[in-house]
């Protein structure tokens, strides 16, 4: 349970750190899923529906610099989606109802893990109401130096920035056009097993991991059941319905004023990745392909987001990126959300 001074730190700050919410035990388990994945990148040459490749990977030399839905094919993330220590915290910040959205591990490997660029979540996939965060369970340490995530603290209070270029959604700001004061930004550090949640409107990034040490972080987007996605869901309102993880699903949408911009129109990469795959036109919102149904409970969540296509790819662009304490230009369809959102 939550302390009133950690969750007025949340409203205030937009974000939180809890320690020890895995045990080591856990962690060991999370570490052993990661080692399985890793060796099933020796079988793949390119992006597919688990993996997002470094630019420089090869099957001799894996460069993972993303698991998709994790939780979709290893029972240990799965069972991290209804973690009570997960659960209750987000119940402590938003009341008994809460639903689950997808998931990713975000490699950021020693030495070469790539920076994601200054975003928001929420420009990917705003809602009737800004209830929604990214809880990130530390599988190692944190550091600054291994490529921790930064926030600015108070941003999520503040307006939604353009993450537009060229007239189409990138994905990512300009820190400097946006009046984003960077050397405010506060590093998510700590021991693995601890947790991070940011508020869905907090304006984040991190930086290249360039130390010899690995920084996987294992994300989950949850949002409450009283907020409904602006640009729709994918499947059925049953599938929807089965991605509560606390409380009870409602069709009556919670209406905040909160600033939306929509992501449209996509980025040409999406709108071609998404017209090829669903026959489309760009009025379309990008969304991630359905990939393939699961069986077992702890497989069952996760339909993916835009945030995730939008990510994956963004691949070319996400390599090219610099430090993002530093000024960033953009790049068509940044990595926040998938990778970033
Ligand atoms: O993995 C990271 O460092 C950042 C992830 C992120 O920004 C996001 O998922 O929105």
């Amino acid at each position: 349970m939550l302390a009133k001074s950690q969750i007025d730190a949340y409203n205030r700050d937009g974000y939180l750190v809890l320690e020890n919410v895995l045990s080591p035990a856990e962690v060991a388990r999370l570490r052993a899923g990661v080692d399985a994945f890793m060796a099933g990148a020796r079988k793949v040459t390119t992006h597919d529906d688990i993996y997002d490749l470094e630019n420089s990977h090869t099957p001799e030399n894996p460069r993972v610099r993303r698991i998709k839905t994790p939780h979709r094919h290893d029972e240990a993330f799965g069972r991290l989606v209804t973690h009570p220590g997960v659960i209750g915290a987000l119940s402590d910040l938003w009341g008994p109802d809460i639903r689950f959205d997808y998931s990713k591990l975000n490699m950021k490997s020693a030495g070469f893990g790539a920076p994601v660029q200054w975003h928001q979540d929420w420009a990917f996939y705003p809602h009737t109401n800004d209830d929604l965060a990214a809880v990130g369970v530390m599988i190692d340490d944190c550091e600054p130096d291994n490529g921790s995530m930064l926030m600015i603290p108070g941003s999520h209070k503040g307006p939604i920035h353009d993450h537009h270029e060229n007239g189409r959604f990138c994905g990512a700001i300009d820190p400097r056009q946006c009046g984003i004061d960077l050397s405010k930004a506060v590093p998510l550090t700590g021991k693995a097993g601890s947790i991070t949640i940011h508020h869905v409107r907090t304006v984040h990034g991190s930086a290249a991991n360039e130390s010899g040490r690995e920084r996987r972080l294992f994300l989950m987007m949850y949002r409450a059941a009283d907020a409904w996605p602006l640009l729709g869901f994918p499947g059925t309102l049953a599938e929807y319905d089965s991605m509560m993880v606390a409380g009870k699903t409602s069709v009556e949408p919670r209406m905040t004023p909160v600033p939306v911009r929509l992501p449209l129109p996509p980025a040409d990469s999406v709108l071609r990745a998404t017209s090829v795959a669903r026959g489309s036109s760009d009025a379309t919102p990008p969304r991630k392909p359905r990939t393939k149904p699961c069986s077992p409970g702890w497989a069952a969540f996760g339909s993916g987001s835009s945030a995730e296509q939008a990510g994956s790819a963004s691949a070319s662009s996400r390599a090219a990126a610099r430090d993002p304490r530093g000024a960033l230009p953009r790049h068509p369809v940044a990595t926040g959300c998938d990778t970033a959102a």
